[in-house]
């Protein structure tokens, strides 16, 4: 064999070697240019094939030829099964298993009393009511005397109602207010009827047990228009507590009852029965008393400057932390407000899960 066909030989099996040995593409390239490049090892060996005995020529020529023809076709194979194996290895890495929950389940918790309030904001913005607020202090006319509470009024002694030391200008203290009733008649002092709000928000009073605290959340509603009777107060109020309790049997009843400002007054009851120690709302042989409420008093429209004779609407109140122990069956208003984390993760809601009337309140 001549030098040159052993030259062809050798560079055959360093190359053939180095193209499998090639770990990546970037090393297979450097092969191939150390190899086929315009200045690669076989390229030079063919220029010099014209420099070789004539005799030898033709043979060498042949055989390097072949061996570019064999090296190219070992590199396209081999960069193929390169680019298969990153493919797969792509693959690999970047799997995703789509049947994993999107995220972990969010760690904080709503409080009862802010989930029931937005269900209660929920019902009554269905039926056309819009949200009214207002400050937490108050002076003595918008919590009281507008009200159609008189001076002597227990609900006005020291023992039930939060005192500031600052007064206004009619020298009378300012207080935290009693009930959300203050934020209705501001309302109506801005506005002009018809009026169709609640007021939802804290209230205060000095009172401290097992069904009681001295701050509290109510909502109150109330409906102004021409010619309101108790017929559209009691309509209202049914399809607000079958709302409210996601059963459309519940049995209602209405007991005469008194406030300063409704007159005449009410108190609605709903159905329930009492199983092992739990109360549950629903047709039952039991009542239990829910809201107040009735037609907003004459001298009440009057105070805020409407003629009783053109205007008339009813009025309601509840309390929504009430509301929520009972819908949830939670026994002790005190743990309410206690900040236990164990308890808000028992009874707290996720934030996500926004009710709505269409989607479903609880859930
Ligand atoms: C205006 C006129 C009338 C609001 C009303 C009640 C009856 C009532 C209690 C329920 C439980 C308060 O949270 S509670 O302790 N409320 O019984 N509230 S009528 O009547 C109004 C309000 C504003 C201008």
């Amino acid at each position: 064999m001549s030098e040159a066909r052993r030259q062809v030989e050798e560079l055959r099996e360093r190359f053939l070697a180095a193209v499998q040995a090639a770990a990546d593409s970037e090393s297979l390239e450097r092969v191939r240019v150390e190899a086929l490049g315009r200045r690669g090892r076989v390229t030079e060996l063919a220029k010099g094939v014209g420099r070789l005995p004539p005799e030898q020529r033709r043979e060498v020529g042949q055989a390097v030829n072949a061996l570019k023809r064999e090296l190219e076709a070992a590199i396209r194979a081999r960069r193929e099964v390169l680019a298969r194996e990153a493919l797969e290895r792509r693959l690999r890495e970047e799997r995703l298993d789509v049947t994993l929950p999107p995220r972990e389940r969010p760690e904080g918790r709503l409080h009862p009393v802010s989930h029931v309030l937005d269900e209660i904001v929920a019902i009554f913005a269905d039926m056309g009511f819009a949200v009214a607020e207002g400050p937490d202090v108050e002076d003595d006319f918008h919590n009281f005397t507008a009200l159609n509470i008189p001076p002597a009024h227990p609900a006005r002694q020291m023992q039930d109602t939060f005192f500031l030391e600052t007064t206004d200008a009619q020298g009378e203290p300012y207080l935290l207010r009693t009930h959300t009733s203050p934020v209705q008649i501001r309302t109506m002092e801005a506005g002009r009827p018809p009026f169709r709000i609640i007021a939802p928000g804290r209230v205060y009073r000095r009172d401290y047990d097992m069904t009681h605290t001295p701050m509290f959340h109510q909502v109150e509603g109330l409906l102004i228009d021409r010619r309101t009777h108790m017929g559209h107060l009691k309509g209202c109020l049914v399809d607000f507590v079958r709302a409210f309790f996601e059963r459309d049997d519940i049995p209602v009843r209405f007991r005469p009852s008194y406030f300063p400002f409704t007159e005449p007054s009410a108190e609605m009851d709903v159905g329930c029965r009492r199983s092992q120690g739990q109360l549950v709302v629903g047709a039952g042989d039991d009542w239990l008393e829910v809201l107040g409420c009735g037609m907003v008093h004459p001298k009440v429209l009057e105070m805020v400057g409407l003629d009783p004779d053109v205007w008339q609407g009813f009025a309601f109140g509840l309390g929504v932390d009430r509301f929520a122990m009972l819908k949830y069956g939670i026994p002790d208003l005190r743990t309410f407000f206690e900040a236990d984390l164990r308890w808000l993760r028992h009874y707290g809601f996720l934030p996500l899960d926004v009710p709505t009337t269409f989607a479903g309140l609880s859930r």
